[in-house]
């Protein structure tokens, strides 16, 4: 409604081309007065501010084009960092106190140290396999038991009324029982409670505490019960 008025306007007052008229925009009728008069430089000045505004337009999207670019190679990276350290720190002993072997043993921060390697309780609940991945997450596995003082030093850590998943399985449900890491599954280095293992629906080892045996031992129970769990991984020497 109010730019036929205008187009009205203009028309009456002076003859002016058609084509220019569509292409100018509605104004206030005062300022059309004006607008007359400066007409070819108002072009001027709208087409340059146009072209200027495109410029400026074209200018911002292109920083803001590399700004995204450096920012995403940068998120990229930090990613790949992340991915190859697992473990934000880690503490480190000089173990060899001798002037050529300064070999410092280090361990994950929060994970213990014992002989050449490092022990982690999970405390997150989770199946068998479920466990086995959380440790292979942070680059290790399911404790693998190699002697009764590795169990002594790790129960010593442990709370009697948890259970913890070990890296103990019997895949094909025949007991026929396979350590995580392949270590060969040697009867002499066993520590099952006593009637244990008890079916061969479980096919899945944990260690808990028997108050009537007052001992820490293995049961194997069905792989996919949610248990805490014990990981290990060798020590990183620098
Ligand atoms: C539970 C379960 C078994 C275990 C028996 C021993 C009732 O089942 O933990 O794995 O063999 O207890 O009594």
């Amino acid at each position: 409604m109010t730019s036929e008025i205008t187009y009205a306007e203009v028309s009456f007052k002076k003859e002016s081309k058609p084509s220019d008229t569509k292409s100018k925009p509605p104004a206030a009728p005062k300022e059309n007065t004006n607008l007359h008069k400066s007409y070819p430089s108002f072009l001027t000045l709208l087409l340059a501010s146009v072209l200027i505004l495109q410029l400026l337009l074209a200018i911002s999207f292109f920083i803001a084009f590399i700004i995204f670019f450096q920012k995403y190679s940068a998120l990229l990276k930090e990613k790949k960092t992340l991915k190859e350290l697992t473990h934000t720190a880690m503490e480190c002993v000089q173990e060899n106190l001798t002037i050529e072997e300064k070999d410092w043993s280090c361990c994950p921060k929060n994970w213990k140290p014992f002989g050449s390697n490092c022990y982690f309780i999970s405390t997150v609940v989770k199946n068998w396999t479920e466990s086995e991945k959380n440790c292979l997450g942070m680059k290790a596995h399911l404790l693998v038991i190699n002697s009764k003082d590795e169990q002594d030093f790790i129960t010593k850590n442990l709370y009697t009324q948890h259970a913890y998943f070990i890296g103990l399985s019997d895949p094909e449900g025949k007991h026929q029982w396979q350590w995580v890491d392949q270590t060969q599954y040697s009867q002499s280095v066993t520590f099952w409670h006593s009637g244990e293992p008890s079916n061969p629906e479980e096919g899945c080892v944990l260690l808990n505490f028997r108050s009537y045996s007052r001992s820490w031992g293995w049961n194997d129970i069905p792989c996919h019960e949610q248990q805490m769990s014990l990981c290990k991984m060798r020590k990183i020497y620098l």
